[in-house]
This record gives structure tokens, sequence and C-alpha cells, in this order.
């Protein structure tokens, strides 16, 4: 029996930057694809989440003034409510930094050294920063990446290396068996000849910087950033452990990532599981670049696209339709303003908002708004569920083969057949002849039976508006819960109320306005990323007031935390402070000091805090206390 469990993931985004419309991309692509699984009765589960560690997110935490983990739970906020905007439902979402994670990429990287994989060797190369890549002499030709094109940096260290050049023959003949495993098929040559190429041994970490996880037993080198990411993929469904999540789920049957990290994913992966011993994935998918204004997306050119406009403005449904209807699955495509509008007011506005505006108020007008019976033998009725099955299979094909583009095509040539069809029919005709009242029941039938069934194949792609057709027509069920039996033509009840609701499903937008506006909205959005900065009124949210610490002493089992009790002026309070490296609980006392006085209270070790103290962070997170100067009592503000 096949296996009708799918485990799909997206790659784990960097916390370096806030999320764009190359993030949004990859993740509704795994979201429809978790959704048409479900649909088709399969178990999924969908993986997203964070890549938080390496020099990239280090460097960019100190370029912004904060520490590596506040940089990234501020992205991971973004990620975590832009996602739900945007329909995608998946299962859970993992951080590198969080315990379950570290701990499952440490047994990883223990089980491929106990399987004789992992030596300690001497590095020296080429690094660079923004892909995280070890390159050699030769492929950083001019001191360049080779992938984004950046200067790179010289590095030579000590380090462990994976024996990469041990599977350059198991791989190979991995892919000749498994040729479903890299897709598309031009990507999967190019993987092949890389590795054709020749393998070296990977170094897999490093010790000239500290923001990762470090190698048991030798902690002053922490793990290559890719190791720790791609382990993500399985330290989410417990490993180590065998939890039921992972016997139900692993191997993965698609990774989706960009063609940026298809090497990672399809050479370097591979190599580890093997030597962890553990299942190979099914496929993995490598997608194309999202262009704008066919170029690259950068930050200096600024000419990156971020999802929040036109999803304010035209909602999750179009934007996600665009991005699946647009994009051949694998090749590149340009994102241009000019052709969304048209996307959205030629397929969705016209096509398919029109045919459902038509079809319910000639329902309404013609009869009182029931769903009448058809005539299941006429011609009319065969020719239309005949249609509808040759767009279902087809429908289901290009699916199954990730053609998104033509999955969405072949619904559109049934909608516009449809469109057609009424036309053609004339039923404004038909309801003057008294003859034709069974002829003119059939043609709104087939008419609202086939928008109930349009909904459903759009439905992976647009969930709010395919339930919006549900509810418009009156077949009041749960479209996310459709059994496979829906699937077929001539479901629908007779005798069934619609709703007719006025309002178009998708208004036409106005070309010019639109433009006046964003371009108006940008300028405003360019401002807010910029700009860090927050007002006196953020800022005056904050009390922070001057302190005595009266008493204080060690926490048990913690090499860093102290309990002090402070006077606040009015009162007395106990705080918790990650400071006892440095300070003895001794020299503390009589000292004056400044905390924020509104922390919510937190519990640290067991202990009861309320209140944080101040300190300025230096290199290696040393703590500096902030003292005001003499004179100052316990209570004053700091403002
Ligand atoms: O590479 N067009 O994270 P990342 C289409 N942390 N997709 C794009 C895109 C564009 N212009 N720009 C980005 C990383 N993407 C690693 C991954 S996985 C174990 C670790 C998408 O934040 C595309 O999916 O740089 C690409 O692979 C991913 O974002 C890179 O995200």
């Amino acid at each position: 029996m096949e296996n009708k469990t799918f485990y799909v993931t997206t790659p784990i985004y960097y916390v370096n930057d806030l999320p764009h419309i190359g993030h949004v991309y990859t993740t509704v692509v795994a979201d429809v694809v978790a959704r048409y699984k479900r649909l088709m009765g399969y178990d999924v589960y969908f993986l997203t989440g964070t890549d938080e560690h390496g020099l990239k997110v280090e460097k960019a935490a100190k370029e912004k003034g904060m520490s590596p983990i506040e940089l990234a739970d501020k992205v991971v906020e973004n990620y975590k409510q832009l996602w739900p905007k945007l329909y995608i439902k998946n299962n859970d979402f993992i951080r590198t930094t969080e315990e379950r994670h570290i701990k499952g990429a440490v047994a990883l990287f223990e089980k491929m050294k106990e399987n004789g994989d992992i030596y300690l060797g001497k590095y020296k190369g080429k690094y660079c920063v923004s892909c995280e890549a070890v390159l050699t002499e030769f492929q950083a030709k001019n001191n360049k990446c080779p992938d984004c094109g950046k200067p790179v940096e010289d590095v030579e260290e000590e380090s462990y290396f994976f024996k990469l050049s041990k599977y350059q023959k198991k791989l190979l003949e991995f892919y000749e068996q498994n040729p479903d495993f890299i897709q598309p098929e031009n990507r999967r040559n190019e993987v092949i000849s890389f590795v054709k190429g020749g393998l070296k041994d990977l170094s897999i970490s490093r010790t000239s910087f500290k923001w990762g996880i470090p190698i048991p037993g030798d902690e002053k080198h922490v793990m290559y950033v890719w190791l720790d990411a791609l382990s993500n993929y399985i330290t989410a469904l417990g490993y180590p452990e065998e939890t039921e999540l992972f016997k139900k789920y692993w191997p993965a049957k698609l990774h989706l990532v960009g063609k940026d990290i298809l090497r990672f994913h399809a050479v370097y992966w591979p190599a580890f599981l093997m030597s962890a011993g553990l299942p190979l994935p099914k496929t993995v998918f490598a997608h194309g670049w999202w262009l704008k204004d066919e170029g690259k997306m950068s930050k200096s050119v600024g000419n990156i696209v971020r999802p929040q406009y036109l999803l304010e403005q035209f909602g999750a449904d179009a934007l996600r339709y665009f991005l699946m209807r647009e994009m051949v699955f694998g090749n590149d495509c340009n994102f241009s303003d000019e052709a969304f509008l048209s996307r959205l007011n030629s397929d969705l506005a016209n096509d398919l908002g029109n045919l459902v505006s038509r079809t319910l108020s000639m329902i309404s007008k013609y009869r009182d708004g029931k769903i009448p019976e058809p005539d299941r033998n006429s011609e009319i009725y065969k020719e239309i569920e005949s249609l509808a099955k040759t767009c279902g299979v087809n429908w289901e094909s290009y699916f199954d083969t990730y053609q998104f583009h033509k999955a969405l095509a072949e619904v559109w040539t049934y909608l516009n057949h449809l469109n057609k069809f009424i036309v053609n029919v004339e039923p404004w005709q038909l309801v003057k002849d008294p003859e034709s009242t069974d002829k003119l029941d059939t043609v709104l039938y087939v008419l609202a039976e086939s928008l109930r069934l349009l909904a459903l194949y759009i439905s992976p792609v647009m969930p709010g508006k395919s339930q919006e057709i549900w509810n418009r027509i009156g077949f009041d069920r749960n479209i996310e819960e459709s059994p496979l039996s829906f699937l077929k033509f001539g479901v629908l009840e007779s005798g069934t109320k619609i709703n007719a609701v006025k309002e178009h499903l998708f208004p036409r937008i106005d070309v010019k306005e639109y433009f006046k506006d964003a371009d108006n909205q940008k300028q405003k959005e360019e401002k807010v990323e910029n700009d860090n900065r927050i007002s006196i009124e953020d800022f005056a949210k904050v009390e922070l007031k001057v302190a005595k610490v009266i008493e204080a002493e060690k926490i048990e089992k913690s090499n860093k935390l102290l309990k002090l009790q402070i006077d606040l002026g009015d009162e007395k309070r106990q705080i918790v402070a990650g400071i006892g490296k440095k300070y003895k609980p001794e020299d503390l006392v009589g000292r004056l000091i400044v905390v924020v006085a509104n922390l919510k209270p937190a519990k640290l070790m067991g202990v009861e805090s309320n209140g944080m103290l101040l300190a300025a962070s230096g290199e290696d997170g040393e703590p500096f206390l902030l003292a005001p100067e003499e004179g100052a009592k316990p209570g004053y503000r700091v403002k």
C-alpha cells in the first residue's frame, strides 16, 4: 500500500533580514502542496522555521547594536505574525536556537563521528559570509563568491572535517537510482556534474566566531551553520529520539528550496544522512528566483519586494494566486506590479469573480435563490460533467508533478468555458420561454455545481476565497475538511439556498489610482524599514529607576545568577541578575544601580525576579554595571 503520509519542508530562513517575497514564495508553495495533499487524503506534516546561528547573523546583530538572540527573537516574531496572514498552516516552526534542535544537531554530529566520518584537521581557504559557504581558492576566483558575487574572507583555522569525498560514488549511485530525488531535471544535471567533478572533505566547525552550537567535547569549535541548519528537518521530528513523529514522517517527501541552496540539500544533506545511517528524502525541488524589474532583488539596490503592502491591499488569496500562477515552478520569474494587477483584474476579477456573480444573480432572479433540480441525462449536464472530469484529471496530474501554473491554467480553461457557455446558452432568453424551464434548471445547476468544484480545485492556492464561494452557493461545509468524494461532479443538492452577496469576490483595481497610492506607500515602508528608532513615548513606557542593593547571594546550581534584594525608595524588591561570573555578592551590597522597574515578573532557575538591572554588555557578554553619580537616591527616575 502507498504510504499516505507527506512531510514537506521549507528552508529555515536566516534571521538577519525581514521576510521578503522570496521567503513568502517558498512558504506559500509548501502550504499549497500541504493543502493539496490533505485534500487528496494524505496525512501531512508541514515544517518551516528559522536559521539563527552563524557569522552572518552574528554580524547583522552587531551592526544593529543587538545580541544575536535579540535580533533572532525580533525577526522570528515577524515571521510568526506574517504566516497566518498568508493562510500558512504549518504544523511546526523550528528555531535552531531551541534546546530540542541543539540536542538533535549534536546527536547527528556524534553519530557521524561514531561512524568514522569526522576528523580534526586544518582548514585554509575562503569563506563567503553572505552564503555561509566554505569555498576553495579555485571557486572563489578574484576573491569573489561565485554564487552571490560578494567579496570572500581568508580563513585558516583548526577544524573538524566531514569525509564528504567518501560519499561521491554513493551519491552518484543514489541519484541514478532515484531520478526524482533532484528536481527539476536541469538542476539535477547540474548537481550530478558538480559531484562528478570531485568532492573534497567538508569543514564542519569554526573557531573564528562563537554564535553557534558548541562541538561536543571541544567547545572552542562551533558547528558549521549548514550542518546545524540542515539537521532541523529531523530535529523537529524529535531526532535522535525514535518519536512517533519521526517514525511516521521521516523520510521527508519534499524539501522545497530556492536554487541558491540546492547543493547543500542535494549533496551535503544526503551525505550526512548516509553517514548517520538514516533514510534519504524523496525529493528536493529547487525553484527559481523572483526578480524585480528583471534584476536580482537586493537591499543595496532598494528593490526588495516586501509582502505587507500587497497583502493589505489585495489580500492573501490574490497574492498567493499571483505567485503560483505567474512563476513556472523551477524557472526564474519577474515580479512587476503591472503583471500582478493584470492577473488580478483579468483572471480573478473578470474571469472568476464575474462567473460567481453572474451565476448567483441568475439563481436569485430566476429561481428565487434556490439551486434547481437538473436533468442528469441531458446533453448540457453531460457536457459540463465531462468538462469537469477532464479538468480534474489534468489538475491532479499537474499538482502531482508540481506544475502549479499548469494546474491553475487548466482550471481557468474550465472556468472560461463556462463563461462562454453562459453567453451561448443565453439563460436570459430561456427564462422567457416556458418550454425551456427544465433546460434553464439544468443550466443553473451545472453552473453552481461547477463553482463548487472550481472552488475545491483552487482551494490549495486560495483557501479564503474558495471557502467564500462555497458559502455563497450555500454549500455549508468547511472546504479544508472536504472528503475525496466531493471531487466528483454532481454533489450539490438541489433545493440548497444560496447566499447572494452583493460584493464582488475580487473587486477590480483601478490601475492609475494604485500606482499613485503604491508610490506613497512604498516610500513610507522604506522609511520604516531603514529606521530602528523609537518615539519618546515608546521610551517613556520603560520605567528606569535608581535602586540600592541591600542583600546579594549566589543562586545555587547557577554559575552566573545572583539573587538581589533592592531598595527602590518606596518599596523593597527581589531581582535576579546574570552578573555572578564577574561580581561577587559581597561587593554589590550597598551599591547604587539602575533597574527597569516595570518589567513583568519572571522566574529564573525557579527564583522570582521583579525587575532587571542595567549593565553594558562587553565583547563576550561580560557585564559592566551602570551606576548613577554620587548623590542619587533610591527611587529616582532615570530618563
Ligand atoms: O538560505 N526568489 O536562508 P535565507 C525566490 N538559512 N526565493 C527566494 C528569493 C528570491 N528572490 N530569495 C530568497 C537560507 N528566497 C538558509 C537555509 S535550510 C536548512 C537553510 C527563498 O533566509 C528561497 O527558498 O537566505 C531560498 O532558498 C531561501 O529563501 C533562502 O532563505
